[in-house]
Parts: structure tokens; C-alpha cells; sequence
């Protein structure tokens, strides 16, 4: 494939003319993994097609929206019926009220549910409704965890243990991250002193519950349940950000998932993105009715968006939150996910290649180590080279993994037995060359 036959590379060298890096989110330059992106086509299904017409089987899905694959017939008739009444009226529809209704349904801890249109407005919203409904300023994330770019939540840990944070990007005053505590994920004792320390001047604590933006890192049961304790015993808002996990590993999200260890578990506040818009933008942060009351036009805390409640996307999101309650829908697309992890897992081990895999629902993440990490430094120790040879090796056999080692990966309802196993196939090729 040479530059006059490359059409990839002619749009990412026009792209790279008129937008910055060539791509309106960093991730998809492939900086991390070197090459050229591959700018879609279109997708279906299971797969999207490039540039070049090469056909590739996902496992991004747009960073996890395309639960049920791409082009649902479904959610495409949906979209187009609610396009022919009209694209955005900045006035209510009954249409954001039903799909507030079943956010409400699926996830019992909120009374309450405000949209927006991307992760990041709805974890900015949900820090800012904390920081309003508690009177304080401080607030604590973790390493490693990613809740969109939003200036207080970039930011990485400071210098010292339990010492707030410096900004991770140009642009962000260092004042304005001086609330910001960046701890280490998983780490009992760091979050012990800083609730000892700062607890009566937390607003919040927020946490991406299985994270996603350092591959896929759970956290323990017992770090959870600490978070939980804490928070009530200091009177700080516990903000799950599920943007990735809500409705990806369980119909009821993570939280259902850590409800099941600990009884009677569940967050103050929740923040929802991807899936609830099958592929559209929209996002959405929800709690207890008393926190939620404090947002404008009824409190003091204000938050508005001019697409907020889009009726194309939240018929797009209706439509695939009815195909994913039907039953069966998580036990299958586990099924699936677990069978990829055993097989990716098991052409590893059969090339001697240290390897660890995890998934929950339709999210998963593998490793180039024995055992899985617990935390983000240990995620980074990963060998770059290995991983960019295990990408670009997939890629040239079709196969479309998370261009960077920090990613999660995806599974659609479309994805077949036959891409499985094309997908181990090509795995036991790949490996062999690491
Ligand atoms: P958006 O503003 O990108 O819709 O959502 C931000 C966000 C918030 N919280 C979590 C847990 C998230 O994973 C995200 C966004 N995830 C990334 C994938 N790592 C989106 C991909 C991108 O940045 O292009």
C-alpha cells in the first residue's frame, strides 16, 4: 500500500491540514501505536469497512455506545422516524421523559435524572451538583481513571501522598485543581488518610467503578465498600462515573454488579453516556431526588445545553435500551466476551506469551502480564513495543482493537462465533511473532 493507493493516508495527511492532529478526539491518531488511522467508511454489524474498502471485525464500537452493533435495524428506524418530526426543538418532548423514566427503572439509585450530550458535560455537571449541594470544594479521583475534560477532573496525582493534584493539561490553572485529590486506585490505605485528612471538606468522591481508561481494572470489593463507608461517615457524594460501564457490563451497570458483594451498595450520584445514546450524543448524571432538586430552574446549582434531551438521540437511546432489556441479552453477549478472553488467553499461553485477560458483560481487557494490574503504574509498566506489535499485527488481519494499552475492549450482540474465532485465529498468529 503505497501513498497514491493509500486512501487513509491521503484523508489522515488532508485531515492533519484543517484539524488538529487530523481527528477530533486524540485517541483515534493512533499516536500510541504509531500507522495510520483507519477513517470508516461505514460499519455493519460487527465490522466497519475503511478507506481502502478493507473490512475490519470492531471491538471499539465507538468506545462502547454500539452495544448492538452498528446499524441496528431497529434503532436506524427509530432515528430516521424521529429525524422526519424534527432535529432539536430547545422545548421538553415526552420523549426524554420516557427514557428519564427507564434510566430510573434500570438503575434504583437514582430518583432523579438530568441529560445532556457527552460524558464529560454530565461529569462536570455532577462534580459541580456535589460541590453545590454540600457547600464544599475538594474533591477525590483516582489515578488512572478517567471522567472526561472537564479542567478540575484533569489532573494527576501530586507530589506527595494524599497531596492535591497538578493539572495534566496546558490550559488548566493550577488553582483550579487545587481541590482536586489524586489517589491511587485500589489503595485502602491512601484513601484512609485522605478522608483523616480532607473527609469534612470532600463534596465528592468519584470513581469509575470498573475502569476502563487505564484497560480494564476492577476495583476490589473491599476498596468499594470503603469508598461507600467513607463517604457516609464524611458526608461526601459517591459519583459512580459509568459513562462506559452503565449498561455495558450489566443491564443495571456496575453498581449492580458491586450490589451483589455488598448488599444494599449503591452511589449517591451516577454518571451515564455511550450505550444510552446507541451511538448518538447523549449523556446523563441522576441521584436521590433531595441532591438532584438543588440543579436549576429548582436550586441553586446551575447546569443547562441547548441539545440536552435531543429527540433523534434519545429515540436512538430508547430504541436501544428495548433490545438490550429483552431477555437473555447480557447472559449471551458474556457468553461471548468470556469465550473471546479464553481463546485470546489460550493462543497466548500456547506462544508462551505472558498474558492476563478480564471482562464483565460485553467490556473486557487483556494484558501482556501473568497476573492482572491493580492499579494504573502497573498497567503503564506494560511493554509498548509488544503491545503496538500485538495492535498493528490484529489490524493487518482484520481485526480492530483499542489503539493504546490503557483502553477497554467491546463486544456488539452482532459479533458472531465465526468473528470469535477468526479473531483467536488471528491472535495465535500474532502472538507467535511477539
Ligand atoms: P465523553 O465526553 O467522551 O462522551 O465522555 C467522557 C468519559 C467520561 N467517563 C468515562 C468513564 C469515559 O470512558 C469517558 C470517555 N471515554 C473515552 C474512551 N476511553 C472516549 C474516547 C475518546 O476520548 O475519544
Amino acid at each position: 500500500m503505497t501513498h497514491d493507493t493509500d486512501r487513509n493516508l491521503q484523508l489522515f495527511q488532508r485531515a492533519q491540514k484543517v484539524i488538529p492532529g487530523g481527528v477530533n478526539s486524540p485517541v483515534r491518531a493512533f499516536k500510541a501505536v504509531g500507522g495510520t488511522p483507519r477513517f470508516v467508511q461505514r460499519a455493519q454489524g460487527a465490522y466497519f469497512w475503511d478507506a481502502n474498502g478493507q473490512r475490519y471485525i470492531d471491538y471499539i464500537g465507538s468506545w462502547g455506545p454500539m452495544i448492538l452493533g452498528h446499524g441496528h435495524p431497529a434503532v436506524v428506524n427509530a432515528v430516521q422516524s424521529a429525524a422526519l418530526e424534527g432535529f432539536s426543538f430547545g422545548a421538553p418532548t415526552e420523549r426524554e421523559v420516557e427514557l428519564a423514566e427507564q434510566i430510573l427503572e434500570l438503575v434504583p439509585s437514582m430518583q432523579m435524572v438530568r441529560l445532556v450530550s457527552s460524558g464529560t458535560e454530565a461529569g462536570m455537571s455532577a462534580i459541580r451538583l456535589a460541590r453545590g449541594a454540600t457547600g464544599r470544594s475538594k474533591l477525590i479521583k483516582f489515578e488512572g481513571c478517567y471522567h472526561g475534560h472537564a479542567d478540575a477532573l484533569l489532573v494527576k496525582a501530586g507530589s506527595g501522598l494524599a497531596t492535591f493534584g497538578n493539572p495534566t493539561s496546558a490550559g488548566v490553572p493550577p488553582e483550579v485543581v487545587q481541590h482536586t485529590l489524586v489517589l491511587e486506585y485500589n489503595n485502602l490505605a491512601q484513601l484512609e488518610e485522605a478522608f483523616a485528612l480532607h473527609g469534612k471538606d470532600l463534596a465528592c468522591l468519584i470513581i469509575e467503578p470498573i475502569a476502563g481508561n487505564m484497560n480494564f481494572v476492577r476495583a476490589s470489593v473491599a476498596f468499594m465498600q470503603r469508598c461507600r463507608e467513607l463517604c457516609t461517615q464524611y458526608g461526601a457524594l459517591f459519583v459512580f462515573d459509568e459513562v462506559m460501564t452503565g449498561f455495558r457490563v450489566a443491564l443495571g451497570g456496575a453498581q449492580s454488579v458491586y450490589a451483589k458483594s455488598i448488599p444494599g451498595f449503591e452511589p449517591d450520584l451516577t454518571v451515564l453516556g455511550k450505550v444510552i445514546g446507541g451511538g448518538m450524543p447523549l449523556a446523563a448524571f441522576g441521584g436521590k431526588r433531595a441532591v438532584m432538586e438543588q440543579l436549576a430552574p429548582l436550586g441553586p446549582v446551575y447546569q443547562a445545553g441547548t441539545l440536552s434531551g435531543n429527540p433523534v438521540a434519545t429515540a436512538c437511546g430508547l430504541a436501544t435500551l428495548r433490545e438490550i432489556r429483552t431477555p437473555g441479552f447480557y447472559e449471551s453477549l458474556e457468553a461471548k466476551t468470556r469465550r473471546l478472553m479464553a481463546g485470546l488467553k489460550g493462543a497466548a499461553l500456547q506462544a508462551g506469551v505472558p498474558f492476563s485477560v478480564d471482562s464483565e458483560g460485553g467490556m473486557f481487557g487483556f494484558f501482556l502480564f501473568d497476573a492482572l494490574p491493580q492499579n494504573y503504574a502497573k498497567v503503564m509498566t506494560t511493554n509498548g513495543k509488544q503491545f503496538n506489535t500485538l495492535f498493528h499485527g490484529m489490524l493487518d488481519r482484520g481485526v480492530y482493537f483499542a489503539p493504546a494499552l490503557y483502553e477497554a475492549g467491546f463486544m456488539s450482540a452482532a459479533h458472531s462465533e465465526d468473528d470469535i474465532a477468526a479473531t483467536i485465529e488471528a491472535a495465535t498468529e500474532v502472538f507467535k511473532k511477539l
